[in-house]
């Protein structure tokens, strides 16, 4: 069960092709929750509501704003006789009130994030063959001295990175990776307030990263690579982002019938899988992972519909800088992506993300800030 956002036909249809409707309408607009039909109770609930509910033979599509499908839900997590009917109710009233209210603060341990804009996670990449700025830092005091430049033109997170994660890279041993990340993540920790995340999917990197100074592990196999990462993170903030299979082989995996309802699913498995290894909820956030066994097509999609994710109830992280589907957009290489880039940070503030990933800092502060200015005006 979960809430969509129509935004055009082939919204409308994907919605109908959801439910397993023979007769496909190409005209639905606006929110809609998705039910299952069983129990009865929900989908008839939710009609006598007063919402439109059409059914196919796989489930049900109830239409109305958010704000009226989180009324209807949630008078019927009261009313309904069945205690299975009055938790899904209960289920679909909180992903209504998550996606009205908003992102929840990021809880961090030491350090406390800025509340009531859009955040700005700067990329230091110790790395020599990133796609997006290979080799430029792999000295760990060019490293240091980019993510001062960077605190200083506002970012509010530094996240550090010593593997390549683009298309079709290897993967590094931990000595390897640790060699890289853990003099820049201790000079950089003595350094500025802002916090600093450590970008790997390996629990050695991670421990050696917190004991340096980080406070946020961000792990894009979303806790599937190393079984061992969640423990070695407990103390820490985590952030999750969905991906398929590794670098090396993720865009085989570009194969989704469902895009948002499973990149939805499988972070919630990421999210269950933190949880049950003793993370506390409000330490994680969740990224959507653009580029990451994705094609162009669906890091669009994923843009233009991210607010559906933010009915997860967790701060949502996006990535898209200088990454290839804006080089696609624009027919820019990356070192040139900057204006795209900008504009998918603003696309991403503005549909619902919390944190922005960049490499260009003060560019992406100054455009947020318009951004959340808009999004914020009354009169
Ligand atoms: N993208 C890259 C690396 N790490 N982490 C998160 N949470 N989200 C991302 O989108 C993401 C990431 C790849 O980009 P880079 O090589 O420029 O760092």
């Amino acid at each position: 069960m979960r809430l969509l956002e129509l935004q055009n036909e082939s919204d409308s249809l994907q919605a109908c092709a959801a439910i397993g409707r023979a007769v496909a309408d190409s005209n639905l607009r606006g929110w809609a929750a998705l039910v299952p039909l069983e129990p009865p109770a929900l989908a008839e609930g939710l009609r006598h509501a007063g919402l439109p509910v059409l059914e196919g033979s796989q489930g049900a599509l109830a239409l109305g704003s958010v704000a009226q499908i989180w009324s209807a839900a949630r008078s019927l997590a009261e009313g309904l006789e069945r205690e299975q009917s009055r938790a899904l109710a209960a289920e679909l009233r909180n992903r209504a009130a998550h996606i009205e209210s908003g992102p929840p603060q990021w809880q961090l341990p030491r350090s406390r994030l800025p509340a009531g804009r859009t955040l700005v996670m700067g990329v230091i990449n110790v790395t020599p063959d990133s796609f997006s700025d290979g080799g430029r830092f792999l000295d760990p005091a060019k490293a240091v001295e980019h993510g001062l430049l960077l605190a200083e033109q506002g970012a509010d997170i530094l996240d550090v990175g010593g593997e390549s994660t683009r298309p079709g890279a290897g993967q590094l041993t931990a000595g390897d990776e640790r060699a890289r990340v853990e003099p820049v993540i201790k000079q950089l920790s003595r350094q500025v307030r802002v916090p600093i995340s450590i970008d790997t999917s390996q629990s050695e990197v991670a421990a050696a990263s917190l004991d340096a100074g980080a406070e946020i592990v961000n792990d894009v196999s979303g806790l599937s690579r190393d079984p061992e990462l969640a423990r070695a993170a407990k103390g820490a903030a985590l952030c999750l982002m969905h991906m398929r299979g590794t670098p090396e082989d993720m865009q085989a995996k570009a194969v989704y019938g469902d895009l948002l309802g499973e990149v939805e699913t499988e972070l919630i498995a990421a999210l269950e899988r933190a949880c049950s290894a003793g993370i506390s909820e409000e330490r994680i956030a969740l990224d959507p992972g653009l580029g990451f066994a994705k094609t162009a097509g669906h890091n669009l999609l994923l843009l233009r519909r991210l607010r559906e994710l933010t009915q997860l109830g967790r701060p949502l992280v996006l990535g898209a800088s200088r990454k290839s589907f804006i080089g696609k957009a624009t027919g820019k290489p990356a070192p040139e992506r900057l204006f795209g880039s900008v504009a998918a940070a603003v696309l991403a503030a503005s549909n619902g993300a919390a944190i922005v990933r960049a490499h260009d800092v003060a560019a992406t502060r100054e455009a947020l800030a318009v951004a959340d200015a808009v999004r914020a005006s009354t009169a």
